[in-house]
């Protein structure tokens, strides 16, 4: 037999196999919906893929850290363990760098990648927004553990959250202010986007309820506003009883220096949870020293849980840090999409079905952080605030709490 002969014979046997592999449907073990053999939907075979989209870089990049941490000591502790019915579990990990417009970008990216089930994100409250249309409008899960602004979830079938909204976060500050440090004026820094705005109104709708006068609010624009000398100058002389500030560490720094070494106050300084960032007590130094902060979660109370216990010595022994509330919502927010993808596999129309019938403690996942559960829009109302309290540079459990009720 001639050599062109040969190949043509191997032709036809290749074509014939093709053939038959179509009719009998062979392969992966799956058919062309993602099914298994099993009647289980688990897409195609391979690795999973879990997203994880956040400030990687930028002035929010310490938030990104701490979620690339967590996620990562997640993925390594469910692929220790066998991985999801033998699948390994991978991070795809995208850098919004806090910014909408990169948040949108990232979402596109995500979106049109098929193997991505789910997407753990955005951080920044604008960044969850500018990127939700993408995701809803192509059906992928977005699910955040930082952003607080009410309107995160709200219209969006396909967007979950796994801490509380900054109209309870406001609030609360408003009557930590009140009720627990006894002050009866403040004065308010704000950062003009969807977070800083969002809570300070939060704060001040709560404040003229309890009768807790503000003073006309300061905005300023992360990233721009360099000097808050000028800024807090306004506040002189008008009777402040304490200065809440609404926004992220970086600014809260300033904020915080410019009062106490430029202004020489020495009133309490509230914060909401865009400051609880270790950076923010190397910034300020001696200046944040005092500083109340809220948190959707808190560390050594002394009746720390199990799970909250084991979380924090794996983490210290991977990276030799303590863990931060951020760090320990992005590890429930991945072990919750792992539950999810354990139970109705990859395809991202069940994930999302398995995220919106967690609507009790009974179905919800129990975490570090406590109980997930959903209301109808993906809003979490199952876990209320802590307050933290700056001392010997460190964040500790402030000696006095609060309970409100969502
Ligand atoms: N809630 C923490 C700060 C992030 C954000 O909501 O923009």
């Amino acid at each position: 037999m001639n050599h062109m002969k040969v190949i043509q014979r191997i032709n036809l046997l290749l074509l014939s196999l093709f053939g038959f592999c179509l009719l009998i449907g062979c392969g992966d073990g799956h058919d062309h919906a993602g099914h298994d053999h099993s009647g289980h939907s688990h897409g195609p075979q391979g690795d999973i893929l879990i997203a994880i989209a956040g400030p990687m870089s930028g002035s929010g990049a310490a938030f990104g850290e701490q979620i690339k941490k967590a996620a990562t000591l997640k993925i390594e502790q469910i692929n220790a363990a066998g991985g999801i019915d033998g699948r390994k579990v991978k991070l795809q990990i995208e850098d919004d760098k806090g910014d909408p417009t990169e948040a949108a970008n990232v979402a596109r990216k995500l979106a049109a990648m098929k193997k991505v089930s789910i997407v753990i994100g955005h951080f920044n409250s604008s960044c969850s927004k500018s990127a939700k249309d993408e995701y809803n409008r192509k059906g992928v899960v977005e699910f955040s553990p930082g952003s607080t602004n009410v309107d995160v979830c709200r219209g969006g079938p396909w967007t979950f959250r796994n801490l509380y909204r900054d109209d309870y976060q406001g609030t609360f500050l408003a009557r930590y202010a009140k009720e627990i440090l006894k002050v009866n004026k403040v004065a308010v820094f704000f950062d003009n986007d969807d977070y800083g705005a969002g809570l300070k109104n939060a704060f001040i709708s709560e404040a003229k309820k309890i009768d807790l006068a503000v003073i006309q609010p300061i905005p300023y624009q992360r990233e721009r506003t360099q000097d808050f000398k000028p800024l807090v100058e306004q506040i002189k002389g008008q009777g402040a009883g304490a200065v809440f500030i609404s926004g992220l560490f970086n600014e809260a720094a300033l904020i915080s220096k410019a009062l106490r070494n430029d202004l020489k106050m020495d009133v309490p300084v509230l914060a909401g949870d865009g400051v609880y960032e270790p950076k923010y007590i190397s910034l300020a130094g001696r200046a944040a020293e005092g500083t109340y902060i809220t948190t959707p979660f808190l560390f050594n109370t002394g009746n720390d849980s199990k799970e909250a216990v084991a979380f924090m010595s794996a983490y210290k022994k991977k990276y030799d840090e303590e863990p931060s509330t951020w760090s320990a919502l992005t590890y429930d927010a991945v072990g919750m999409a792992i539950a999810a993808i354990d139970e109705v596999g990859t395809d991202r129309k069940k994930i999302k079905e398995w995220f919106a019938a967690c609507t009790t403690a009974d179905k919800g996942y129990k975490g570090v952080t406590g109980i997930t559960f959903f209301d109808k829009e993906g809003d979490c109302y199952s876990k209320g605030a802590s307050v933290a309290i700056v001392s010997e540079k460190k964040f500790k459990p402030a000696p006095q709490q609060l309970t409100v009720e969502q």
